[in-house]
């Protein structure tokens, strides 16, 4: 039986897959841990503890309390609040992730690694990016996403921990805000549309990135972990992709539903050089043959059920 400990279950992505898993495999087999106190006020239910992931010790109770064999690191601080910090960003981002893997290791756990587009740079093909190619990324988030694929194989190879993971696009959704990336633009621009209010965008109109809507992001990880092991060739990180889109697609898209939404545009040189380092599509084929991936939301199915969710969440008309 799985028991799952989630660490940094209290940001955006985590939010949605606590409550995945919980679905999944019943509340008390999926602990939740953040530290942050809020996490389990969002109404997740079921166990939570508050945990600042650089304390191994602390970590390494919460699995032996709770009996844990799956855990999914999900702390880091992302890409445009890390190049503010870099130093705080590899110390993070890289502590939290070794301090799980020794816990697995120690616990012949398996563990989710969730890399990032962000773990390629110049140099790459940045149209349908294969999954084996250069990987130079030229920001201290992509330092440590590479750091990270390469420690999570290393750790694989050495100890057999089964540790496995996501190269991810940028990820809508609107249950929680993304916290500091480059691509929380295209969260913002829902919410300001459903709020009927101008959205003032900080990257170029035709900046094309890979984008994905949450659900699709939280089914590809359940299904990763719970491929059979002996059908992957690979393990971190899988390329998996869904939607290639700029603001003026998303704009386009939310015009279907809100005619007169308005978007404009005031560059953020920093974020545009970050993004624009980036791949615009990704060639995810070996997902999609060694643990059968594919998405199932397209950029106007996204748009609709995002339209549709905000306004209840924020009690707007539309
Ligand atoms: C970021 N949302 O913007 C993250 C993600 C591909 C981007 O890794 O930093």
């Amino acid at each position: 039986m799985e028991k799952v400990l989630i660490v940094g279950a209290a940001g955006q992505i985590g939010s949605e897959l606590t409550v995945a898993l919980r679905k999944k495999y019943g509340v008390e087999n999926v602990v939740a841990s953040d530290i942050k106190e809020i996490a389990d006020k969002n109404g997740m239910g079921g166990p939570f503890y508050h945990l600042n992931c650089l304390d191994k010790k602390a970590l390494a109770e919460i699995a032996e309390r709770e009996g844990v064999n799956t855990i999914y690191q999900m702390a880091a601080v992302l890409s445009a609040v890390a190049e503010d910090n870099p130093q705080r960003a590899w110390q993070v981002n890289m502590t939290c992730l070794q301090n799980a893997l020794e816990v697995a290791r120690e616990r012949g756990a398996k563990l989710f690694f969730p890399s990032s587009i962000a773990a390629f740079g110049p140099g790459t093909p940045l149209e349908k990016t294969p999954q084996d190619t250069i990987q130079r990324p030229t920001t201290i988030y992509g330092v440590t996403k590479v750091a990270g694929e390469l420690l999570c194989d290393y750790y694989f190879r050495k100890f057999g921990v089964d540790a496995r993971g996501l190269r991810f696009p940028g990820l809508i959704s609107y249950r929680t805000l993304p916290g500091g990336g480059t691509t929380d633009f295209a969260v913002d621009v829902y919410y300001k549309a459903v709020l009927r209010e101008k959205y003032v965008c900080y990257l170029e109109p035709d900046t094309r990135l890979p984008m994905m809507y949450m659900p699709d992001a939280v089914r590809a990880m359940i299904q990763l972990m719970e491929a059979d092991a002996a059908k992957l060739k690979h393990r971190n990180a899988f390329n998996i992709h869904a939607i290639s889109a700029s603001p003026e697609d998303f704009a386009h898209s939310i015009r279907q539903i809100i005619p007169d939404f308005e978007i404009t545009y005031e560059v953020d040189p920093a974020r545009q050089k970050i993004a624009e380092s980036w791949p615009r599509s990704l060639d995810d084929s070996a997902a999609r043959e060694e643990w059968g991936w594919h998405f199932e939301y397209d950029l106007d199915a996204l748009t609709r059920d995002m339209i549709a969710n905000l306004s209840k969440k924020l009690d707007r008309e539309v």
